[in-house]
């Protein structure tokens, strides 16, 4: 008997068909990140020095990607060696311009061709994102809330001709394009103007927002603190939930954007209340928003335990959101990847209603005794089984594979 059948049998006993969990956890897409593979860099040139914006990978290890055909090649490695549905993920800045500098707010879906035509030929759809950091326009440490008119509409018009794009992306691929707005924009130290900002940027997003776009699905991504405004986050938890609640925009809930005790997971069954659909960015911050690789850990667990228990896995779009320059790139994908996919299939082995049955009747140690037993179940089995179904690597095998690419690609780039 093979250990998936033997696994199975025990996940029955509890009334848990692992066959069918297998199937769901396969067809939940998630949407990667194409920034992992150049540590946020994007190719455009222009003009000036420029900060990062608040977000910044550290390290330098061999194979960073060095243009749009290289991230193209990198996640096309990830993807043999991740099972289940994906979608790649792409911010502005991965706009390919033919070596001609073109401003932020002069894109066009024609600069995404090649990655709308690889999109079609791998089977994907595509998500977007406009970039409003890293450029000389937001030097002050604001954009979209600028108090100065010029910087003000110019980001504007970015995130305007940002949502025709996704809107193209959607058309093309006919499939919904998420395009999810995060901004950098705050104060490093005692912000007196706390106000003006937030009255700005809201004003800013109802005039990017003012067009209905088919196919163009917006949401907008809150933070706690950032580099550089470690005081004062405009767009701030507060800030989106109820701009995206009144503005019936998605609201974006990164797992490294919150104070270190808070829990996202925790968050899900009071904003999916009132909202349809929630975007999920998987991060995983260590002491601050330190964007490091998602790993299995027990946030991530218990972010989609809450998600399968509400019956909510269909309504939140799930989006990679990590970057780690000092580690193998293709290595931190998949990990990230798969980790998330191992812990949506977690929560759909989950013997929900016998242990919300305990609750119900008072019996929280026999609930307790259950999510305790529940943690040793010969999960890896069915794990193992679902990556072969999926015909990619079982088990640790997809390590070789990632060695084999840096020798051979990651570590000719120069
Ligand atoms: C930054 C946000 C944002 C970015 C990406 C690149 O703190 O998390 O989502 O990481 O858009
Ligand atoms: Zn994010």
């Amino acid at each position: 008997m093979s250990a998936y059948s033997l696994a199975k049998d025990v996940y029955a006993g509890l009334g848990v068909d692992a066959d069918a969990a297998i199937e769901q956890a396969l067809a939940i897409p998630i949407s990667i990140h194409c920034w992992q593979a150049d540590d946020v860099s994007g190719f455009e040139m222009h003009e000036g020095t420029t900060d990062s914006g608040g977000i910044m990978a550290t390290g330098n290890y061999p194979g960073q990607a060095k243009n749009a055909n290289q991230v193209r090649q990198d996640l096309e490695r990830v993807l043999s060696l991740v099972p289940g549905v994906h979608r790649a993920n792409l911010h502005a800045i991965y706009a390919e311009t033919n070596g001609k500098s073109v401003g932020r707010d002069e894109l066009e879906v024609e600069h995404f061709a090649n990655w709308i035509g690889w999109a079609k030929d791998m089977g994907i759809k595509l998500d977007f994102n406009p970039t409003y950091f890293a450029h000389p326009m937001a030097s002050s440490g604001y954009t979209l809330s600028s108090g100065e008119p010029e910087v003000r509409s110019f980001w504007i018009r970015h995130g305007i001709v940002c949502r025709n794009i996704a809107a193209g992306m959607a058309k093309a691929l006919g499939s919904e394009c998420v395009h999810n707005h995060w901004i950098p924009d705050g104060g490093k130290d005692a912000t007196v103007d706390r106000w003006g900002p937030r009255k700005r940027l809201i004003e800013a997003y109802d005039e990017i927002l003012n067009e209905s776009l088919p196919g163009c699905t917006d949401a907008v991504e809150s933070k706690l603190f950032g580099l550089g405004s470690e005081d004062y986050v405009v767009g701030s938890f507060e800030f989106y939930m109820n701009y995206s609640l009144t503005r019936k925009v998605i609201l974006c809930l990164d797992m490294g954007h919150f104070h270190p005790t808070e829990s996202v997971a925790d968050k899900l069954s009071a904003i999916l209340q009132f909202h349809d659909r929630v975007l999920l960015h998987t991060s995983r911050p260590m002491r601050w928003d330190s964007d490091h690789v998602v790993v299995y850990n027990d946030e991530l667990r218990h972010t989609f335990a809450e998600l399968a228990r509400g019956g909510a896995l269909s309504r939140a779009i799930v989006a990679l959101d990590f970057f780690d320059a000092s580690i193998n790139r293709i290595g931190a994908y998949v990990v990230g990847i798969r980790a998330t996919r191992k812990a949506i299939l977690n929560a759909l082995l989950e013997p929900t209603s016998m242990i919300q049955r305990c609750e119900f009747h008072g019996k929280n140690a026999q609930k307790l005794a259950i999510m305790e037993e529940l943690k040793t179940m010969p999960f890896g089995a069915v794990w193992d089984e679902l990556c072969s179904r999926a015909a990619v690597p079982v088990g640790m095998d997809w390590i070789r594979d990632m060695e084999a690419y840096e020798k051979t690609v990651l570590c000719a780039r120069t």
